[in-house]
């Protein structure tokens, strides 16, 4: 099972870099994706800073958004510059602000658009190029349309597809709503592997145990997990030990090991609330998790917090 891919999925304002070196802790082989950076921020508005990371986080992938294929190109090669190991391209996220740029979801009814966009990108730099997109968007209820978007990507080069197994709709719906109103139908991106055997096929959403990373990989090739990622962080350790027989490390070593990242963050002026808004599910499922979550959401907005209060937390959670 050892080429099966485990993913943490790009979420905005989430996986940051802070994030993405903390998951790294908790698992040594998940492929951890960038919040989606736009083609625009890189290109236009030269925001290099974007793309700052720790050599840990590796294997990394730089998501990008952008509809436009020379820009593209050159944000993809900006990534690769950057030491990024993959460039993605986000067709599947269906907020507002992203669909008046003409990118994200609405771009699935542009299957030749997308593959000019890769080909671009695909020429630009040496790392592969990905593409993760929904199973439809709106009245897209024929899986024609996805095996035409499909076809369109493999000719376009794309070896790697994260499909995000639920449609957008892009009227009506928010960005959360499109997160959990349309259902979900693993059984399209299922077969979309049993016709495309060749395409690398990594199945996203909903998925929140070890049982179902196991079921999934069972038909597909890899799992991209999101908000169960985020929010019980854990979970990639117990992964971790399922698929590659890494022993779980325990949460207070996994603390251990962040602390000196986060002391030498704090120097260079990172306020630690940055960092431990994302630890605050560790403790998920466990004795005293509420009071570690409280304790910490709380100390860590308080001027001068330093690490010294995250052991804290960790330490009389028990006898909470
Ligand atoms: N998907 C993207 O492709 N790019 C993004 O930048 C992005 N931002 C997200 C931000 C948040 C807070 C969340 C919850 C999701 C975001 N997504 C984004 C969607 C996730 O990558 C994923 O497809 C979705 O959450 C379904 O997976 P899950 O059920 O495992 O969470």
């Amino acid at each position: 099972q050892n080429e099966k891919i485990v993913a943490v999925a790009p979420m905005m304002d989430w996986t940051d870099r802070h994030c993405r070196y903390f998951h790294r802790l908790l698992s040594p082989h998940a492929r951890l994706y960038t919040e989606m950076v736009t083609s625009a921020a890189l290109v236009r508005g030269r925001q290099l800073r974007l793309l700052e990371h720790s050599q840990q986080e590796h294997p990394v992938a730089l998501q990008l958004g952008g509809s436009e294929p020379e820009e593209l190109a050159i944000a993809a090669r900006h990534g690769a510059d950057a030491g990024y190991d993959e460039i993605n391209l986000n067709v599947g996220c269906p907020s507002d602000r992203v669909q008046s740029g003409r990118f994200g979801a609405c771009l699935m009814r542009e299957p030749a658009l997308v593959g000019d966009c890769v080909r671009a990108m695909r020429e630009a730099v040496d790392v592969p190029v990905t593409v993760k997109c929904r199973i439809g968007v709106d009245d897209q209820d024929e899986y024609a349309d996805l095996q035409h978007f499909t076809e369109t990507m493999l000719e376009a080069g794309v070896r790697v597809l994260v499909v995000h197994a639920r449609k957008a709709w892009l009227k009506g719906l928010s960005p959360k709503e499109n997160r959990e109103i349309p259902p979900l139908d693993y059984g399209r991106v299922y077969r979309l592997k049993r016709e495309f055997p060749e395409l690398t096929v990594v199945i996203n959403g909903g998925i929140a145990t070890v049982d179902e990373v196991r079921a999934h990989l069972a038909r597909v090739d890899g799992v991209m997990l999101g908000r169960a990622a985020y929010h019980d962080p854990y979970l990639l350790a117990r992964v971790e030990q399922a698929l590659y027989g890494v022993p779980p490390p325990s949460r207070e070593a996994v603390l251990a090991r962040l602390r000196p990242y986060a002391e030498a963050e704090l120097a260079r002026g990172t306020a630690l609330k940055h960092i431990a808004r994302h630890l605050l599910g560790l403790y998920q499922g466990e004795p005293g998790a509420r009071a570690f979550r409280r304790r910490l959401s709380e100390g860590a907005h308080l001027p001068g917090a330093d690490w010294a209060l995250v052991e804290a937390a960790a330490a009389p959670r028990r006898a909470a």
